[in-house]
């Protein structure tokens, strides 16, 4: 069976899912936005862990413990920041969410949510940043039989249309 893909709005850090995806830097010892609010709900020990990997490249991610979160995992991955697109931009977005796959694979997780990682402070325009997230789980479902659920959380109404509006295009329902 393939695995379900969800569009919700609402706060990623109150899913309980196999691990949920921060949107981090490459420090990986937190910051404002998705990961100030992942920081915050998981609790000291995460920047605990954090502390001990010793950051993160752009494209691709680490995976720590959820601590107090009801996500039994985080994978903390690092987006580019948008600097008008001809800088690699889509490449990088791309290899973030293959290489949060990779890693939910390599675990054995069954159940993963994303936030629309680069499209924040980082600036990437949602509408493209959808379209390689939602690109990248039909192919991570297809690779990973054991996937069962994917969902992309968005914290607002304008970008949940966004992500609802790709996905029509691309043709999931
Ligand atoms: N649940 C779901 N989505 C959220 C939540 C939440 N609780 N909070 C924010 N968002 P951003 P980036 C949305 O800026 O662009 C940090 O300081 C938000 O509305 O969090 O990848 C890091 O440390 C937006 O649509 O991530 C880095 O320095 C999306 O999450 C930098 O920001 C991503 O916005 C990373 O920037």
């Amino acid at each position: 069976m393939k695995a379900e893909i969800k569009i919700v709005q609402g706060d990623i850090t109150t899913l309980d899912v196999d691990a949920i995806v921060n949107a981090a830097n490459n420090t990986l010892l937190g910051g404002g936005g998705v990961d100030g609010a992942i920081h915050r709900a998981a609790g000291p020990q995460l920047l605990q862990e954090c502390a001990g990997l010793g950051g993160c490249e752009t494209g691709d991610a680490r995976i720590t413990a959820g601590y107090r979160l009801p996500a039994r995992h985080v994978i903390h991955t690092v987006g580019p920041v948008w600097h008008g697109g001809d800088k690699g931009e889509p490449a990088l977005l791309e290899s973030s969410y293959r290489r949060c796959f990779e890693l939910a694979r390599l675990q054995g997780l069954k159940s993963i949510a994303f936030p629309a990682i680069s499209a924040g402070v980082y600036g990437y325009p949602m509408r493209a940043a959808a379209e390689i997230a939602l690109k990248a789980a039909l192919a991570a479902i297809t690779e990973n039989p054991g996937l069962e659920r994917v969902v992309f959380v968005q914290f607002n109404d304008a970008a949940q249309q966004v992500y609802l509006e790709a996905a029509a295009r691309i043709g999931i329902r």
